[in-house]
Order: structure tokens, then sequence, then C-alpha cells
């Protein structure tokens, strides 16, 4: 009897790691999949910005009802990750609010759920200005403190 309930458990525990195994992600060249991301603003500074993911496929057809979870991590550790999503990709652009929170690089992960519950991932990577450094009007308005603050 205590036989045949470790067989059924080492069973069980074999079509978990097989189904696990099925599911792994992958790029979006083995998808065959395009994921194009654009950011704006396009002076990447600190603050706010909106990602506009689109994806298609190899034929450019627009691929609509996916899932796309976005994970900003910056290269330096101790930083909370900044993560957004969005669904609903009409005509298959997909518009995500985000938010830079702080000067440096940035690697960012695009998670893209599709329609049959393949998983796609690629990675951005961008260098994110401080919002001074883009400051255009009044450079008399930075006080020295400020200045030597940085
Ligand atoms: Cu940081």
């Amino acid at each position: 009897m205590q036989f045949i309930w470790i067989m059924s458990f080492m069973s069980i525990l074999t079509a978990v790691v097989i189904t696990g195994c099925r599911e792994q992600v992958k790029t979006a060249e083995d998808a065959q999949i395009n994921i194009d991301l654009t950011v704006e603003p396009a002076e990447l500074a600190v603050g706010n910005a909106t990602l506009s993911v689109v994806l298609t496929d190899t034929e450019g057809n627009p691929i609509e009802d996916a899932t796309i979870e976005v994970r900003g991590n910056m290269t330096h550790a101790g930083m909370a990750p900044v993560l957004a999503s969005a669904t609903d990709g009409e005509a298959g652009l997909y518009q995500i609010p985000f938010e830079w929170t702080m000067s440096g690089d940035w690697l960012v992960d695009v998670t893209v759920t599709l329609v049959d519950g393949e998983v796609v991932q690629e990675r951005f990577e961008y260098t994110i200005a401080t919002s001074t450094e883009l400051y255009e009007g009044d450079v008399n308005d930075v006080t020295p403190e400020s200045e030597s603050n940085e």
C-alpha cells in the first residue's frame, strides 16, 4: 500500500517537472515574434515615461490579447524594481506607463505571455540621465549648493 502511494507521488512529481520544462521562457527569436519597444519621451531622464511595445509575428501581423509585464532593474544592487504591465494590445500596440526612478543604467525585462500560454522575454538596456542634465531653462536657477551636492 505504501509503495503505491510513493509511486503515485513520484509520477505526479514527474508530471510537474515535465510541465515546468515545457513552459520555459523563450527568446523572441525562438518564439518567432517581434517585440519592439520605444520609450516616450525619447530624452531618457528621471521621471515618468511611457513604454510602447509593438508585438508582431514574423509576417508582421499584430499580436493581440497578450499580457505584457515589464520589470525595470538598475545594474547596481539595493533598489526595488519598477514593475508595470499591460493587456489589450489593440493592433498589437501595448502602452505601458513607467517611471525612471533614478539616473544610471537600467535593464528592462519585457515578459510577454501569449494567449496559448507561451512565455517570451526580451531585455532592453537604457541609460537614464538626471532631469537636471537635460534642464533647458535658466541655468542660474540651479544654486551653487545643489551643484556641490551632486
Ligand atoms: Cu538606482
